[in-house]
């Protein structure tokens, strides 16, 4: 399958990582928008979370509760936000699950 995210998961296309486990993987977005920005992705090709189903989504639990341990790692005391974006109207631009985390700025609400 030609995804882009898979291919970083498999390591065939370099990324900056910041964790990794037998099932998921936190790297630098390439296109930082706050002075902190990475995504967290399962290493299984999951397309977005339209895609979610009872059956293969704890892998959501394992991220977030990641990105909380990565947050305290990271010192993020003051916060951050994280971003899903799914299909078209929901700005996804990359076809495999991925979840956002920005922090270390005071992030504007609502989102354009
Ligand atoms: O977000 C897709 C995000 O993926 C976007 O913020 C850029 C980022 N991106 C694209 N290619 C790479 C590579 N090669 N490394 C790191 N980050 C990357 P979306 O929510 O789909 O719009």
């Amino acid at each position: 399958m030609d995804c882009l995210f898979c291919k970083i998961a498999g390591g065939e296309i370099p990324s900056k990582k910041l964790y990794e486990d037998d099932s998921i993987l936190a790297f630098y977005d390439v296109d930082p928008q706050a002075p902190v920005h990475f995504l967290v992705i399962p290493k299984a090709h999951i397309a977005s979370c339209d895609e979610l189903t009872e059956e293969n989504s704890a892998i959501v639990a394992h991220i977030f509760a990641t990105i909380a341990k990565l947050a305290g790692e990271l010192g993020l005391k003051d916060g951050y936000r994280i971003v899903n974006n799914c299909g078209k109207d929901g700005g996804q631009t990359v076809g495999h699950l991925h979840f956002h985390v920005l922090a270390g700025r005071s992030l504007a609400w609502p989102p354009g």
